[in-house]
């Protein structure tokens, strides 16, 4: 037995000292087997057969929808391997990709069928969505070493046998906070790629705070000159934005790797830095000094004022003509300076606006409070399981996404000794970001009005990716299992052991995730 880890907590001027003894760190590392994956497939056939072994001969069909999944997989497994891995539309082939040409209806648009056999390999789903989740799998089956970006001499071996997968919810999330610091797109594309391996498919952008807007508009210049500029984010030291262009390049790498950006502008709150921009936004019309703390709840649009809704219609139509996918987000949170009446107008006026510019709006769940919410995705941050306005809401037709803070937030610390991060909403470890049921957490909101899973990363304390990573990875990998997987297959020792086998491919790819004292990293 050694000493794990030793915590402190300060509870009422008492130090306490919890030392916490245990033999994670001796367990050998479990071997890699058809069932090592995160997040979990619903359904593992492993085989006795010999494993398949990818060679240099090794060719890969895939034809019409399915040809650029299988060039992506093929780039992925060139550097490591070495080997041509030639992609063609037809012929003989060891790897075959294929969109079903009769829809198997089990597999919906998002599942797949992974068969492995000694002598080949077959990918089958009904939509290239499906086909690139399958490929994630295929790459988590062959040695880690196949992480790497130059040759290795290794055995390319995966395990034989059959996996069907199909995803428990539709809505699988990331948010990452541009305002409190910016990070710019090279990082923001590193974080889609590793986001992308785990199945999340939506990355939901906050892209406008107090301390920072980030997002170029047309006709709102000084947005992004002045709420954008050097200077900007917490401490002054998080400055920078997307050009609409930048965004729209963000948008098309997330789509290559299926998943879709949600945009958000938080309103009528967190609106500071467009009020330093635009002081006409203010009631008396007085640019309010910028702000580089993290204090929340100060700031409101002036909601009598018909320059607001001409200013967020502009924000929405441009906002909605950049992304393809189907949600934008308004905030709404934390708007403790307006007062209520006039935070209820404003989001019955803004609200509908989004379904006028064609897309569905979504929301902090405080946004419930407005009767027009029924037509709007409602994001649970609640660190209570009872919040009886979002019920009321999901059950008149509101859809829920789950993020509760005190199991989702991954900007809240692992323990209080961890660098970085906050914790308002509590520590946050691995056990405890795996260990919720999002169908079930709300009291009152019934199972079916859930549409996913996120795990929101605000920046305040994020200086540089690193910091991203830090705190994203492993809870991102917990998230994610309890967003794809069935709950049937939730079980904490299988993650545990699949998330020490995981963390090798973090190093091999210089991933800066934290070493969780709970799990053996092998
Ligand atoms: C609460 S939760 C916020 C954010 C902060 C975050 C820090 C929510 C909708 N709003 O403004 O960045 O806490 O953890």
């Amino acid at each position: 037995m050694r000493i794990r880890t030793v915590s402190r907590l300060v509870v009422a001027g008492v130090l306490l000292l919890t030392v916490t003894t245990g033999s994670a760190g001796h367990r050998p590392p479990p071997a890699l087997t058809l069932g090592s994956v995160i997040p979990a497939p619903a359904e593992v056939t492993p085989s006795k057969s010999e494993p398949f072994r990818l060679t240099a001969d090794t060719v890969i069909t895939a034809s019409g929808a399915a040809g650029p999944v299988a060039d992506q997989l093929a780039a992925a497994l060139r550097p490591a391997t070495g080997f041509p891995l030639s992609v063609r539309p037809e012929g003989k082939s060891t790897i075959d990709l294929r969109i079903n040409t009769v829809a198997d209806p089990w597999m919906g648009d998002q599942g797949y069928r992974l068969e492995i056999g000694t002598t080949a390999v077959a990918l089958r789903a009904n939509d290239p969505a499906g086909l690139f989740a399958g490929t994630q799998t295929l790459r988590q089956l062959l040695p880690s070493a196949i992480e790497a970006i130059t040759v290795r001499d290794e055995d390319w071996t995966i395990p034989a046998g059959v996996i069907r997968d199909r995803p428990r919810f539709a809505y699988r999330g990331a948010m990452l906070d541009l305002a409190r610091h910016f990070h710019p797109p090279a990082d923001v594309k590193r974080y889609i790629d590793e986001l992308a391996r785990l199945k999340i498919n939506y990355l939901h952008l906050h892209l406008a705070d107090d301390q920072g807007w980030r997002i170029e508009i047309d006709g709102w210049p000084r947005l992004t000159t002045v709420g954008g500029g050097p200077g900007t984010g917490v401490r002054g030291i998080g400055g920078g934005f997307l050009t609409q262009a930048d965004y729209r390049d963000l948008v098309d790498y997330a789509a290559r790797r299926f998943v879709t950006i949600v945009p958000e502008i938080d309103m009528p709150g967190h609106v500071n830095a467009a009020q330093v921009a635009y002081p006409e936004l203010t009631c008396d019309g007085v640019a309010p000094r910028p702000r580089i703390d993290i204090r929340v709840g100060y700031s409101s649009l002036c909601v009598g004022k018909e320059i607001t809704y001409r200013f967020v219609e502009d924000v929405v139509r441009q906002l909605a003509a950049l992304t393809p996918g189907p949600y934008l987000h308004l905030g709404g949170d934390e708007a403790m300076s307006t007062p209520h009446a006039d935070y209820v107008a404003f989001e019955q006026r803004v609200l509908p606006l989004v379904a006028r510019y064609g897309k569905t709006a979504g929301g902090w769940e405080d946004i419930a409070a407005a009767p027009a919410a029924t037509e709007a995705v409602l994001q649970y941050w609640a660190v209570t399981r009872d919040r009886p306005a979002v019920a009321a809401a999901a059950r008149a037709g509101a859809r829920v996404i789950m993020s509760p803070a005190d199991r989702t937030y991954l900007d809240m610390q692992y323990d209080l000794l961890t660098p970085g991060g906050l914790h308002w909403a509590g520590t946050i470890d691995v056990p405890t970001s795996y260990d919720w049921d999002p169908a079930t957490w709300a009291h009152g909101v019934p199972p079916e009005a859930v549409l996913g899973v996120e795990a929101p990363l605000w920046s305040e304390t994020l200086r540089d990716y690193g910091d991203v990573e830090f705190n994203a990875f492993p809870r991102m990998a917990a998230i994610a299992e309890l967003a794809w997987s069935p709950w049937s297959t939730h079980d904490w020792v299988s993650f545990r052991d699949r998330l020490g086998l995981y963390g090798q491919r973090w190093i091999w790819r210089d991933v800066h995730f934290y070493r969780a004292p709970e799990i053996s990293w092998s």
